[in-house]
């Protein structure tokens, strides 16, 4: 595919970059974290999505130095937002591929060492796709070494793909992102899903984020599930810059 050529020069024809979404705290809607979402504007086919994109970059293996640029971007914006004197958590994205290749542990403690931000502060979403059973003795090595320098893993998307919520307790996850079609269908099904999970996290002492949070409805009505953390165009779309209010509310 000539894609996967245009794929493997975007980084050196700075023909990616990275937005932020903001996170907030259900009840003060004060920001607690970005969310780092990588772009392509590709020189030869426009802009490609992210869900067009990293699905051939993970057969590839590009995914590889895309992943670390992201990083990389997203913990230099973070420090040029203020970070040093108003300290914020910045969430990144993470494949399994990447996950698992040689190199990822080294890849992010040396980003964290280079722009000096506390692995605390530091989360990495990653999906369902860490159960897989088949890769879980490297899976659950990764995620333990990240945990114990202090990085916080989230799980993406939850609910969309296969694993049971018996399993959570079996990986060191520290929050979960309830995907958005359950938010959109909280008049419907949508409820008892996300009241039945939040149940279950709660007692497992995981944190719950709600993402696609649209409207104010929604957002009362997930604050008064006890839901913890949202996030959604409500709060702010995916933009290039760091939101300037953290600062305040913080
Ligand atoms: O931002 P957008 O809604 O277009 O993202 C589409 C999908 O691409 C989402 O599932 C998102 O998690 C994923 N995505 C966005 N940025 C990254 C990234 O830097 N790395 C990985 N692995 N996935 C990303
Ligand atoms: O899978 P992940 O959660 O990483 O995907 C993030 C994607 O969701 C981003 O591409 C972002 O543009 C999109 N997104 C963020 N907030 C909203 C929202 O409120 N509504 C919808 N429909 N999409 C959203
Ligand atoms: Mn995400
Ligand atoms: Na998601």
């Amino acid at each position: 595919f000539a894609i996967c050529q245009a794929l493997k020069t975007a980084i050196a024809q700075n023909e990616l970059s990275v937005l932020f979404q903001p996170v907030v705290a259900a009840e003060s809607h004060a920001v607690v974290s970005y969310e780092a979402l990588l772009r392509w504007n590709s020189r030869d086919y426009g802009p490609i999505s992210p869900d067009e994109f990293i699905p051939i970059a993970e057969d590839t293996g590009e995914i590889v130095p895309l992943g670390n640029f992201v990083l990389d971007a997203a913990l230099g914006q973070l420090v040029r937002s203020g970070y040093h004197d108003n300290p914020l958590k910045m969430a990144v994205n993470v494949s399994l591929r990447q996950l698992i290749a040689p190199g990822f542990l080294e890849a992010v403690r040396s980003s964290l060492a280079r722009h000096d931000v506390r692995p605390g502060d530091l989360v990495l979403e990653v999906t369902e796709s860490i159960f897989d059973t088949r890769q879980q003795p490297i899976i659950s090595f990764v995620l333990h070494q990240l945990d114990s320098y202090g990085v916080e893993i989230h799980i993406d998307d939850f609910g969309t793909g296969y694993s049971s919520l018996s399993r959570l307790h079996e990986l060191p996850i520290h929050a979960l992102k309830i995907d958005r079609s359950f938010v959109h269908a909280l008049d419907t099904h949508g409820k008892a899903i996300i009241e039945g999970t939040a149940l279950i996290a709660r007692k497992l002492g995981i944190h719950i984020i709600a993402e696609g949070v649209e409207t104010p409805l929604q957002a009362r009505q997930l604050e008064e599930l006890g839901i913890e953390y949202l996030q959604g165009y409500l709060f702010g779309r995916p933009s290039p810059k760091l939101m300037e209010s953290h600062r305040i509310q913080s």
